[in-house]
């Protein structure tokens, strides 16, 4: 490594990093949830949408060039970032730049994560970044990448992974990694049907978070390379990282907190994950914290006016407790409990909803019961609908899910309002 590369300050390192965002996945494993949207643009926190979280971490982290490759539905995603990511100035060197599968160079939609770079080289050169750090952005979590880019520079790694312990059972969706004492990599598996356990700790193994930091040079040799290999599927955790193990020098960056233990990280890639992460958000102290003021997460919003509690007597009391209630409701004498109620929701007298995630603009009307569900955005749940006590009648008409956790849609209401609004 030479002098200068050694003397680069934090502000250098940050400068000549360019962010891509990875938004193009189908997230099949969400279901309805994903029938007309990408993963990365689904509503999750109230008024947020998933990706924010990715892109709020960059802007947080110091990082100002940044763009996000979408394949999948992303119609709705476009129009999220375009109308709440455009308040950077180009002229001063800052961006949110739309990066979409054109079909401009093979004539194919993006085949695979390395794919949606390759296909977008040229625009990459133009920008000449340093690092590149590549990140996924369907992922809730707080992280300061400066932290972690800083340690790919001092320690000259090719590529540097970031990476956090996790459950064993759990990490057979994940890229697994061992690692040295100096947290180089020394073998990497994706998706193991057996993940390998840490040394001294049976039951969790290291998994691999899919963000990378690269050396612009290097990235771009492996992505030329992997573009020639007909066998690969150019994705960077089935052929690009295992592919670079032996050679070269790959570093595993712990995602951790300032006590040392695991930071909060959660791939919301199903039903059950979103649903948890967001009753998290519900806990007291939850471990993400959406209200600090130093780490502030930024979204598109509607001017909305503030959420309403009406009707406080006995019978109809509108109130919520454990819960986060957003901006635009009217809770009218209806009793919330452990939910999330996103944007201008409308609920009912006498109706009670309990460890459930409201979506966007959804109407539930009067004497409804409603626990552990998931409604998704515009539905209209008729007066006295009851969800989440009968799992048969429930899945006569909505999605049910091995644990009981019930998804309801416009579609499954008979509903295309959403189309209209
Ligand atoms: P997965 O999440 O299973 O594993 P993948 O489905 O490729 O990998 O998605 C990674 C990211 O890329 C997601 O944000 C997705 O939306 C996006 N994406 C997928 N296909 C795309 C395409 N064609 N164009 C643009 N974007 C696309 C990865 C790693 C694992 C790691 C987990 C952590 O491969 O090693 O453990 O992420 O969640
Ligand atoms: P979002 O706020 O995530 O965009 P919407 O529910 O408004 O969510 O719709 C997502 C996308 O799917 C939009 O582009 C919308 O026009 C489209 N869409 C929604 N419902 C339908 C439908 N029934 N048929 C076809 N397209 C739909």
């Amino acid at each position: 490594m030479d002098n200068t590369t050694k003397s680069k300050t934090t502000a250098d390192i940050l400068r000549k990093t360019l962010a891509l965002v990875l938004a193009g996945g189908e997230g099949s494993r969400l279901k309805d949830l994903t029938q007309w949207r990408a993963k990365p643009a689904v509503p999750f926190g109230g008024k947020y949408r998933i990706i924010d979280f990715v892109l709020s971490n960059c802007v947080n982290s110091g990082i100002r060039k940044i763009g996000v490759l979408t394949q999948y539905k992303s119609n709705s995603l476009i129009r999220h970032v375009q109308r709440g990511w455009s308040f950077m100035r180009y002229e001063a060197g800052e961006f949110v730049e739309l990066l979409p599968a054109q079909q401009r160079v093979d004539k194919e939609w993006y085949r695979g994560t390395a794919d949606a770079l390759y296909q977008n080289l040229d625009i990459l050169r133009r920008h000449k970044p340093e690092y590149v750090l590549v990140l996924g952005g369907d992922h809730i979590y707080s992280m300061d990448y400066s932290r972690m880019l800083k340690e790919h520079v001092s320690s000259g790694a090719d590529v540097t992974i970031g990476c956090i312990e996790v459950p064993r059972e759990e990490a057979t969706g994940f890229g697994v990694m061992s690692v040295d004492d100096a947290f180089k990599v020394v073998k990497f598996t994706e998706k193991p049907v057996d993940p390998e356990a840490m040394p001294g700790k049976p039951d969790k193994a290291l998994a691999s978070m899919g963000i990378y930091v690269f050396s612009t040079e290097f990235l771009f040799q492996k992505l030329i390379k992997d573009h020639d290999d007909s066998e690969s599927s150019h994705d960077f955790g089935k052929d690009i990282i295992p592919s670079v193990i032996d050679e070269y020098d790959v570093l595993a960056y712990p995602f951790v907190n300032e006590r040392g233990e695991p930071d909060y990280w959660r791939d919301v890639g199903t039903l059950e994950s979103y649903w948890q992460a967001s009753m998290d958000l519900c806990s007291i102290t939850p471990e993400l914290n959406l209200y600090d003021r130093d780490w502030p997460i930024w979204t598109y919003q509607a001017q909305q006016p503030p959420a309403k509690f009406a009707f406080d007597d006995d019978s109809r009391r509108g109130k919520a407790i454990d819960s986060l209630v957003s901006a635009g409701c009217i809770i009218s004498g209806a009793s919330i409990k452990r939910s999330v109620i996103s944007s201008g929701c409308l609920i009912h007298s006498y109706t009670s909803i309990t460890n459930s995630v409201l979506l966007p603009k959804v109407e539930v009307g009067r004497h409804c019961r409603i626990q552990n569900a998931i409604i998704d955005k515009g539905a209209k749940i008729p007066n006295g609908t009851i969800i989440g006590e009968d799992r048969e009648q429930d899945a006569k008409r909505f999605l049910v899910d091995e644990n009981g956790l019930v998804l309801v849609t416009p579609e499954m209401l008979g509903q295309n309002e959403r189309f209209t609004r």
